[in-house]
């Protein structure tokens, strides 16, 4: 096959020279000495010994992009889910090798240092990890940008079971600091907050509105070098960790009020402590918005700070030079801070202002569900953020006098429709319109998300501006999900298509004409197979349970969520359990059913969910009846490094949304680029997988949308599939009696009743039986061992379009327009 050439690597550094750095990091860095070093202080060791080189390499795009000053983009994102850093680092500065034989040198195993580092969990799942992907692929492809988010002290919380319930614990993740960030000080920025709006009149007869904040915060900037592969350059995550404006009252502490002292403090403080605050409460919500606010602040005045020292106030030129892509709604107060900043603070009129908007920003929608599109309460707004009310109201004013009124004229309907202000059931801000009206492009993340998009979400929008809708197919980065994750499979890949396919996955593709090669499927399945050794040891170690790396491993790992349908799955093991129960000698391929998945703390049903698998599994686990041939096993903490370890030991990949309800999903693309094969629902990006890899070789099954709506149209009614479906009946009053909870009799029956009396609003009812023969036939696919391969090998060949630099590079060709700056 055609071996691409390796270019001469970023960094000229053996592994002598890399042993001496770390070594030299260990004693004067750390204080420490190799023969009393722990592992973390190794990885810290191996951490500093890189970073020598990682920020030469910042300093240097910084200065290259100020030289050059062409559009960047700003990517604003109040999740970013990065997980670990220095395997990715080493790998994208292609020093992976060398680090492993350094360590080697001084006796530790890199692997082992690697599992030290705390994963950066400042995100919930999706768009968070989607952000950190695109960021990578920023990086690799050489285009200027900077990631802004908030320096969150706790992440995602800490996933435990107790008697099968899910508890969550605090993530602690930079409790002792973080190798990777640097503070900026000469950077920190100033929030306002609260207070009041004045209108102060000048002596040539202008108003102009003054904004006297009641409370201030403090935005402290800590950046996170960004490593694009082969080090073309670094980019910059700047995260905002917030501050109070005075640290602590000096006289109250002297006067001996130690704690009063310090409560502005603390108060400030909570603005950045916790990803995604339980925002259930009225103060939870304040929080909330806060938060959002705080980060927009911090980055449009950065923004607007290193737009100024290049350009002063050539505003003509604003949005050649900044792009600011906001990540679904959460950002979206950046519009109204920057139209206020521009019109009370540069002194712009409102057309240039809403001009310069109009041009800069853009946003990304990644979902459809009603109750995540965000609503923020007016009155909350006009506490906290008073004068973007103000400039909410004047951007809604005019957008439906003008053009609501031009395109429908006279349609009151139409203007209540569509205002940014939602007028029944209290008044509310509505975010997602706010968004798409101040924005040049939107953009759903999968073709079939972006459809529904424009006809169910956002209709009338795109009957008003045409062409501002656009899809954008999410993609997932080849570095991280195959090179790093899989080092065996990537050897193989290097060894067959050559080494060019970490930037150029379909380069895969050349390893295609040996899907059939008896040899080549050997050697991939056997990867496989150690693959699964290993997380046999892990599941061990972690659960207890005893799975065999023969049976077939069948994983879902996402966010725990109804749509998702764990449950669907759940009711499949059931049924697998029931006919074991019914017949021992039943002929089946062993499977082991992996979950990984967080529930969010206030989501009850999520959280039954989780308890139900659990009981389902201790259960079946540690029943001798059904000899072994199934097993569930629930993984605590599923997180990026976990998945990491999951994905590439998967046969297979469960994508079984309710049809129309998964914007995109990229762990199905992640999965399938490491050789699972996908069962699934045409939803998403698993059509556009299917449309890759050919219908022979994924397992679809169940409505579609049009049936979705279709089915629900007409009125859906569960019952008649539990009186029409004996098994299905069962294994639905099975969850009603003690049996998987001896002595509680009723404590799965939540998730009968979700599924029955409360309407089974995700149809997992309508979809089970299709489900059950779906998974029939992996099971006769699974034994043809040759066929088995080849499918596997189609798969991870096939998924060329989903890397995330072509993700990029359709953002750049449609929405961002960007000049790619790489260094040297
Ligand atoms: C997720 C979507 O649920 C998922 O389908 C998509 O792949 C991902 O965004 C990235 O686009 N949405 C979220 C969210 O994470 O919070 O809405």
């Amino acid at each position: 096959m055609a071996a691409t050439k390796k270019q001469t690597k970023p960094f000229d550094l053996s592994a002598d020279n890399l042993q001496q750095r770390i070594v030299h990091h260990l004693r004067s860095t750390l204080g420490t000495h190799e023969n009393k070093a722990n592992d973390k202080a190794w990885w810290n060791a191996t951490c500093s010994a890189i970073n020598e080189l990682v920020f030469e390499k910042l300093t240097d795009t910084q200065a290259s992009h100020s030289k050059q000053d062409t559009r960047a983009v700003n990517y604003l994102s109040l999740e970013f889910l990065m997980g670990r850093l220095l395997s990715n680092n080493l790998h994208n500065l292609e020093l992976f090798g060398e680090a492993e034989q350094a360590l080697k040198a001084l006796g530790k195993d890199i692997y082992q240092v690697c599992e030290e580092e705390p994963d950066m969990a400042l995100g919930n799942g999706g768009l968070g990890r989607l952000a950190a992907c695109y960021i990578d692929s920023l990086a690799t492809l050489g285009y200027p940008a900077i990631g802004y988010g908030i320096h969150y002290e706790h992440g995602l919380f800490r996933q435990e079971f107790k008697d099968g319930h899910q508890i969550e614990r605090p993530d602690s993740w930079r409790e002792y600091g973080n190798p990777w960030e640097i503070c900026r000080p000469e950077s920190v920025q100033e929030v306002p907050l609260y207070g009041y709006v004045e209108s102060v009149f000048e002596d040539d007869g202008s108003m102009r509105k003054v904004w006297h904040a009641g409370r201030k915060l403090k935005g402290v900037p800590w950046d996170i070098p960004i490593v694009g592969y082969g080090a073309k350059l670094v980019n910059v995550l700047r995260l905002w960790e917030s501050k109070p404006g005075e640290a602590f009252d000096w006289d109250v502490f002297n006067a001996g009020g130690y704690v009063d002292a310090q409560s502005e403090k603390a108060q400030a403080e909570t603005v950045s402590k916790v990803l995604y605050p339980n925002d259930s409460t009225e103060q939870g919500k304040e929080l909330r918005l806060i938060q959002q606010y705080f980060f927009c602040a911090c980055s449009v005045k950065d923004i607007l700070r290193r737009f100024k020292r290049a350009n002063g106030n050539n505003w003509d030129v604003f949005a050649d030079k900044v792009a600011i892509q906001l990540n679904d709604t959460h950002p979206a107060i950046s519009v109204p801070e920057l139209m206020r900043i521009l019109i009370d603070e540069e002194g712009l009129t409102w057309a240039k202002a809403w001009d310069v908007c109009r041009h800069t920003f853009a946003y990304t929608n990644h979902t459809l569900l009603p109750e995540a599109l965000e609503n923020w309460s007016v009155s909350l707004f006009e506490r906290v953020l008073p004068r973007h009310l103000e400039i909410i109201y004047e951007i809604n004013r005019r957008f439906l006098e003008t053009e609501v009124e031009a395109k429908w004229p006279g349609d009151d309907e139409m203007k209540r429709k569509l205002s940014i202000i939602k007028e029944d059931g209290g008044r509310m801000v509505r975010m997602a319109y706010l968004s798409v009206v101040s924005s040049y492009k939107v953009n759903g993340v999968a073709a079939i998300h972006t459809r529904l998009v424009k006809k169910d979400l956002f209709p009338e929008f795109n009957e008003l501006y045409l062409e501002k809708i656009v899809n954008v197919t999410n993609g997932v980065t080849p570095r991280r999900w195959l090179k790093a994750a899989n080092p065996e499979l990537s050897a193989l890949y290097d060894k067959t298509v050559g080494t060019g396919w970490p930037t150029q996955l379909n380069l895969l593709k050349d390893a295609l004409p040996k899907a059939k090669d008896k040899k080549f499927q050997k050697e991939f399945m056997a990867i496989k197979h150690d693959n699964k050794l290993r997380l046999v040891k892990e599941i061990k170690a972690l659960t207890g349970v005893d799975v065999s790396a023969d049976a077939i491993f069948d994983i879902q790992i996402k966010r725990l969520h109804e749509y998702k349908r764990q449950q669907l799955n759940l009711l499949h093991i059931l049924t697998l359990y029931r006919r074991l129960l019914a017949n021992p000698e039943l002929d089946m391929v062993p499977r082991v059913f992996i979950f990984g998945a967080k529930a969010a703390p206030g989501y009850h049903m999520a959280k039954q969910i989780i308890y139900a698998i659990n009981k389902v599994a201790d259960k079946v686990n540690n029943d001798p009846r059904i000899q072994d041939k199934l097993k569930v096993v629930f993984m605590p903490n599923y997180r990026v490094s976990l998945a990491e370890k999951l994905i590439p030991a998967a046969d297979v990949s469960e994508q079984i949304s309710t049809a129309g309800l998964e914007a995109s999903g990229t762990g199905n693309m992640k999965l399938a680029l490491n050789g699972a094969l996908t069962i699934g629902t045409l939803d998403g990006a698993n059509i556009e997988i299917a449309e890759e890899v050919g219908d022979d070789n994924i397992f679809i099954f169940g409505l579609n949308v049009d049936q979705v709506e279709s089915i629900k149209r007409q009125g859906y009614n569960p019952y008649d599939y539990y009186y029409g479906n004996a098994e299905l009946k069962a294994v639905l009053d099975w969850l009603d009696s003690d049996f998987f909870t001896p002595g509680h009799p009723g404590e799965l029956s939540d998730i009968k009743r979700s599924l029955l009396e409360w309407g089974d609003q995700y149809l997992c009812l309508a979809d089970y039986q299709g489900y059950c023969d779906a998974h029939a036939r992996i099971d006769v696919a699974y034994r043809d061992t040759a066929k088995w391969a080849e499918m596997a090998i189609i798969n991870s060949a096939c998924m060329g379009k989903f890397n995330s630099d072509r993700s990029i590079q359709d953002y750049v060709d449609t929405i961002w327009h960007l000049k790619a700056c790489p260094l040297g």
